[in-house]
């Protein structure tokens, strides 16, 4: 009987001994709360204040609050067709640099207590989160920085202010996953009757550090988006480009909102020492506040498609503006335009025909790592290579010839972001022959190929800082080319 124990334990040792031990963490990691961002990909701008009224992008700061009155202000319909649209949350502009709040804050009369709407007991953000928790929605709020109502902008009173109010926004209204701290910074405006220009240093003026601490403490699974992070960096512009190239990674210790920073930020830094991954704003309209008179360039599904390939397709996630009008409702075009474009969407990336297809690759990590791990439909397990391993391919074998013209790619970015250059291929007539030469991964890459009749795609990772870990291939055949 013991000496069956012995053995027991002895095989168990054993084995234990055999377990392929993971990779090492590869430079800097994504932080828990920057992971659960990673995966909300696509979401909702919100931009409304007394500019939908004014027929403004940026209010001078001496409207009177009577102006904002929505006569039919419904949070619901924003949420429903978010919800209804593939998005994952809401991101308001709580307060735009005309300094008025679309909440009743306790340290400004510029707010919705003294408009008209619900005779100024009304409160946008209270009914905004509601609506997100029926329909499952995330929530995030922009504070703009600057304030051109403020009688005290400029000074380091206001900054008491700001900090006061983003208190409120972080204690009052359930749980917020992301505060945006917009760049544009100081010029002229009302500044309580002032009626000057004033220019703060945007380096120094808001002390971002202490700022920051706030968020932390008060809603710590909050990222906070700004030019320069600390959590989620801007994309450098505002067309709806990411880069192609799009590390991660970012050098910010030097950087700063506002600052002149727009040509690295699209790319990141190869060598960045912080995990800042990009995120890309614009607007569904010319403007990012609803006017009237561009009720006909709402951007078409078709265009909305491209921009999904330009930002989630490109490692970045897709913050896309819809302006409620005046009523307080969404357009009718613009939500016409967004569910068009889920149908697109969906149809486009019906039918992934890697998935459970064999998979083979020049070799792998051992047991736990094997191929057949990228098309296994779980994001948690990875194809890898032994340490040390910087080059590897893998063949996905689809068991007959099949036309494909999409390919996405996703790197287990919870050890870091390693891709620096790869290759996709096809088996054509006993031939491999190239369809698309790339750069990083990231989080994840979908990439157009032009329709290619094959049986076997291949993925050489050509280049990478420590052994690659892919853990997610899909292949479509969308529709058209
Ligand atoms: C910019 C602002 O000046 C625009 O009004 C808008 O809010 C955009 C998202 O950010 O810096």
């Amino acid at each position: 009987m013991k000496i069956n124990l012995l053995l027991i334990n002895v095989i168990f040792v054993l084995a234990a001994c055999s377990e392929v031990k993971p990779p090492e963490p590869f430079g800097p990691l994504p932080s828990e709360r920057q992971l659960a961002w990673h995966e909300l990909e696509y979401y909702m701008f919100v931009h409304f204040t007394v500019n939908t009224f004014t027929d403004k992008e940026w209010g001078y700061g001496d409207e009177d609050p009577s102006v904002f009155n929505p006569t039919e202000l419904d949070c619901r319909q924003w949420a429903q067709v978010a919800k209804d649209a593939g998005m994952k949350g809401i991101i308001i502009t709580a307060k735009h640099h005309d300094g008025f709040c679309l909440w009743p804050s306790r340290y400004t009369e510029h707010s919705v207590k003294n408009s008209a709407w619900r005779d100024g007991n009304g409160d946008v953000l209270s009914e905004l989160r509601q609506a997100c928790d029926e329909y499952g929605l995330k929530m995030g709020v922009y504070l703009s920085p600057w304030d051109r109502n403020s009688a005290v902008y400029g000074t380091s009173e206001y900054l008491t202010y700001y900090r006061n109010q983003l208190r409120e926004l972080l204690t009052d209204y359930g749980e917020i996953s992301e505060v945006w701290f917009d760049g544009a910074n100081g010029g002229d405006g009302y500044y309580g009757g002032a009626r000057e220009t004033r220019r703060i240093d945007n380096r120094t003026y808001y002390d971002w550090s202490n700022t920051h601490q706030i968020v932390r403490e008060l809603q710590p699974m909050a990222v906070m988006f700004s030019d320069a992070g600390p959590d989620v960096r801007w994309v450098g512009n505002e067309r709806g480009m990411g880069s192609l190239t799009n590390w991660c990674l970012l050098n910010k210790d030097e950087m700063y909102p506002g600052g002149n920073f727009a040509r690295i930020l699209g790319a990141g830094n190869e060598d960045g020492n912080y995990w800042v991954p990009a995120e890309v704003d614009v607007s569904i309209r010319r403007g990012w506040f609803y006017h009237p008179s561009q009720d006909s360039f709402v951007r078409s599904p078709e265009n909305l498609m491209e921009l999904y390939y330009s930002s989630v397709g490109r490692n970045s996630n897709l913050l896309l503006n819809v302006p409620p009008e005046r009523r307080g409702l969404l357009h009718e075009n613009d939500v016409r335009s967004l569910l068009a474009f889920k149908e697109l969407r969906d149809r486009e990336f019906e039918n992934d025909l890697a998935k459970d297809k064999k998979a083979s690759s020049s070799g792998d990590r051992g047991r736990g790592y094997r191929p057949s791990n990228v098309n296994d439909g779980d994001p948690e397990t990875y194809w890898a290579q032994p340490d040390g391993v910087t080059e590897a391919e893998i063949v996905i074998d689809l068991g007959e010839e099949t036309e494909v013209n999409r390919i996405l790619i996703q790197e287990y970015i919870k050890l870091g972001q390693r891709v620096q250059e790869f290759i996709v291929e096809a088996l054509i007539e006993g031939e491999w022959k190239q369809l698309v030469e790339g750069t990083t991964i990231g989080y994840k890459v979908i990439r157009k190929l032009p329709v290619t009749k094959t049986s076997r795609i291949r993925v050489t990772v050509r280049k990478a800082k420590a052994c690659p870990l892919i853990s997610n291939i899909e292949l479509y055949r969308a529709p058209g080319d």
